[in-house]
């Protein structure tokens, strides 16, 4: 006779049963948090490419018209001392004091910035004569007065960034109160966007010079967000208002620039070692400031060919617990409890310089 279970063997069975069914649930729940981990980790990835080639794409537009690119690409090194520390228009220095936009420098958050400006169509581009006051002296165009010539007429002008082309250097302004009456061809041209990196001072360009009308754009990043923005100064008035800020991508934690100059020596290859003599600026924590001093003493501002462009973007891992990641000259490693952070750095070559002879 065949003998059945004991109560106490089926009870026995049962918890045997439950502790291997408990096991293997949690081995699979561990395995699955580890799957979703992984993948994550491989999308952050690409999106850190997908960032880093629209970034890539928008510099190589820099410039254009009668507007270099070395003075359409300007950049706000983190770990610089802060201007006036730094003559302008030399490739690089520190943050500037923008109300409305987070303080860039290291001290506080210590992602660099980048102000492109791109020839806007629509507008032509004016001599100018000289200046009286505040004033630029256009000259004539097709008619009376260039600033006529606009497609959107005289008024469209108003509010509009651009950069003054000279013979002894390049200014940024904004544009306001264009004037086309009683014999005059004048526009009012206070400080830009691009003022502190680029100089402000309307006699420095050398006159005759000419007027280029452009978007200037600059790309932050909030470390208090996590989120890069770029500034349009809308109304041309130095400050960021809140209506002037659009938000790119949220996820990211850093962006780092190394300009690139071809003049170590100027033989159409860049030398890029991660080190003080090679020819990239900030690409290393203890790098020159900027072209005309130490190892580039004898590299101009006209050589910049190449900008090279890291971003870091981070995505929710709480099985990483958080990564360190240390950007070209980024001063120290950055960390987020429970976030996994992606770096990745390319390299534009600014298209527009192909335009000008050195
Ligand atoms: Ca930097
Ligand atoms: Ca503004
Ligand atoms: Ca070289
Ligand atoms: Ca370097």
């Amino acid at each position: 006779m065949t003998r059945g279970f004991s109560l106490i063997e089926m009870m026995a069975a049962l918890v045997i049963a439950s502790i291997i069914i408990a096991g293997a649930t949690g081995a699979v729940i561990s395995i699955n948090r580890f799957v979703v981990d992984t993948s994550r980790k491989a999308v952050v990835l690409d999106e850190a490419k997908r960032l880093e080639e629209y970034l890539i794409s928008v510099a190589q537009g820099a410039g254009g018209g009668a507007v270099r690119p070395n003075a359409a690409v300007l950049i706000e090194n983190a770990t610089d001392p802060a201007p006036p520390a730094i003559a302008p228009a030399t490739g690089g220095m520190g943050c500037r004091a923008i109300s409305g936009l987070p303080d860039c420098d290291d001290a506080q958050q210590g992602a660099d910035r980048l102000t492109l400006m791109t020839n806007l169509t629509g507008f032509p581009q004016c001599a100018v004569t000289g200046t009286t006051g505040v004033n630029l002296n256009v000259g004539a165009g097709s008619g009376a007065c260039c600033l006529n010539d606009a497609s959107g007429g005289l008024s469209s002008w108003d509010g509009m960034q651009a950069v003054i082309v000279g013979s002894a250097g390049t200014a940024s302004v904004a544009l306001n109160s264009p004037n086309a009456s009683g014999g005059n061809c004048r526009v009012v041209a206070p400080p830009g966007q691009g003022s502190g990196v680029l100089p402000t001072a309307l006699g420095s360009v050398g006159f005759p010079a000419t007027l280029v009308v452009v978007q200037a754009s600059t790309y932050f990043v909030d470390r208090t967000t996590s989120e890069l923005k770029i500034w349009n100064d809308n109304d041309g008035n130095g400050n960021a208002a809140p209506d002037e800020l659009t938000v790119v991508h949220d996820a990211v934690h850093d962006l780092q620039l190394a300009p690139g100059y071809d003049g170590r020596p100027s033989d159409g290859i860049l030398d890029d070692r991660a080190a003080d003599d090679d020819e990239f600026l900030f690409n290393n924590t203890t790098d020159a400031l900027f072209p005309g001093n130490s190892n580039f003493s004898a590299v101009t501002v006209s050589q910049l060919t190449t900008l090279q462009i890291g971003v870091v973007v981070g995505t929710r891992s709480e099985i990483s617990g958080g990564n360190e990641i240390q950007l070209l000259d980024r001063a120290a490693p950055i960390t987020t409890p429970d976030i996994y952070l992606a770096q990745t750095t390319s390299k534009a070559l600014l298209r527009n310089l192909a335009v000008f002879t050195q």
